[in-house]
C-alpha cells in the first residue's frame, strides 16, 4: 500500500504547495531526512563537517540524490555528550542554514534549545526537530509564533545519563501514549504540524528498542507522520557486532527498511544517497499493479 505524507507550514517552503491557512509539503512513500551535523562530538559523523565547505558539500550531495529534508545539529546528543552554549550552537548551524536555505533545500534542525531554534528559523530553516519532546515550553511557542513543523521525539531521561539504567512497564505502550499526549498539546498550542518519533538509542535498551520497531505499525495506524532515526546506532553494534559506527550502513538499511514496510513517513539516516536508491527498489517491489 503507497502511503501519502504532510507537513503544514505558515511560511513558503520549497517544493510546498500553496493551501488554505498556509503550504503543504506532500510526499509518497517513505522518505529521507539527511543528517548533517556540524559538531566534533558526533558519534558517527563528528568533525566530519566542522567547516562550512565540508558541510555544504554533503547536504548538496544528499539533496542531489533526492532526500526530503536535511537535518542541520550543532550539539551532538550522544550519551554522555556535554551541552554546547548557544552562541556556539548557533556559529555552528547558522552559516549551513543560511547558504541551504538560499539554494531551496528544506532544513530542520535538530536543537533543543528555543533560542536557538528561532534564530534558524530566522535564518531561513522550515522545520524543528526537538529530541525532548518540545519539552521547554518555550519551544512550542518558538514553532508555534513562526509557523513551523516540529518532531515530537521520546526520550527517557537526558542525553549526559540517558543509557545508565533505562526502565519501562510496556515500553510501546508508554512510548505511544507519550507521543500521542505530547504531539496533542502541542497541535493544540498552535504547532501547525508534527511528526512524532521513538527516539530509537535514547533511553532504550536493545530489548526496548526491538520492541519498538517491531511494533512500528502500531504508531503509523495514527494520523500522525512517523519519523524513524536508528542511522549507526548503537543496537546495530549489539545485534551485529559493529564497534565503529561508521561502518553500521548495512544494518541501519536493514531497520530503515523495516520501517519504511512498516509505514513510516521519514528515516534519518547518515547515508542518505544509499537510503533513497534503497527506498525506491523497496517501493517498486511493493507497487502492485
Ligand atoms: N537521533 C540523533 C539525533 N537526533 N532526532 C530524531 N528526531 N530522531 C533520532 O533518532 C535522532 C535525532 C542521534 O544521532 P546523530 O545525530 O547521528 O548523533 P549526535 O546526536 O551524536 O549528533
Amino acid at each position: 500500500m503507497t502511503r501519502h505524507f504532510r507537513l503544514e507550514f505558515q511560511f513558503p517552503v520549497p517544493g510546498a504547495v500553496r493551501v488554505a491557512g498556509g503550504w503543504q509539503l506532500s510526499w509518497t512513500g517513505t522518505a529521507v531526512m539527511g543528517i548533517v551535523n556540524v559538531t566534533p562530538d558526533s558519534f558517527s559523523d563528528g568533525g566530519r563537517h566542522l567547516g562550512l565547505d565540508a558541510a555544504l558539500a554533503s547536504a548538496r550531495a544528499m539533496r542531489d540524490a533526492g532526500v526530503l529534508m536535511i537535518d542541520v545539529g550543532g550539539e551532538s546528543t550522544r550519551p554522555g555528550a556535554e551541552v554546547v552554549p548557544v552562541a556556539q550552537e548557533l556559529d555552528r548551524i547558522l552559516p549551513l542554514i543560511r547558504v541551504l536555505s538560499a539554494e531551496s533545500v528544506v532544513i530542520s534542525v535538530d536543537t533543543m534549545k528555543p533560542e536557538v531554534a528561532a534564530e534558524a528559523l530566522r535564518a531561513g530553516a522550515h522545520l524543528i526537530n526537538d529530541v525532548t519532546g518540545l519539552h521547554d515550553p518555550e519551544m512550542v511557542l518558538v514553532c508555534a509564533r513562526a509557523g513551523a513543523p516540529a518532531c515530537v521525539m521520546h526520550m527517557q531521561g537526558e542525553p549526559r545519563t540517558m543509557q545508565l539504567r533505562p526502565q519501562y512497564g510496556d515500553v510501546v505502550a508508554e512510548v505511544h501514549a507519550f507521543l500521542t499526549e505530547r504531539a496533542a498539546e502541542v497541535l493544540a498550542a498552535g504547532v501547525p504540524s508534527v511528526l512524532i518519533d521513538p527516539g530509537i538509542g535514547f533511553g532504550k535498551t536493545l530489548t526496548h528498542n526491538l520492541a519498538l520497531l517491531r511494533a512500528l505499525p502500531q504508531f503509523t495506524a495514527g494520523p500522525l507522520p512517523v519519523l524513524v532515526g536508528a542511522s549507526r546506532k548503537r543496537l546495530i553494534d549489539f545485534i551485529a557486532e559493529v564497534p565503529t559506527a561508521a561502518e553500521r550502513d548495512p544494518g541501519t538499511l536493514a531497520l530503515h527498511l523495516h520501517a519504511a514496510r512498516s509505514g513510516a513517513a521519514l528515516v534519518r539516516a547518515h547515508a542518505a544517497a544509499a537510503h533513497v536508491q534503497a527506498l525506491r527498489v523497496q517501493a517498486a517491489l511493493d507497487d502492485q499493479p
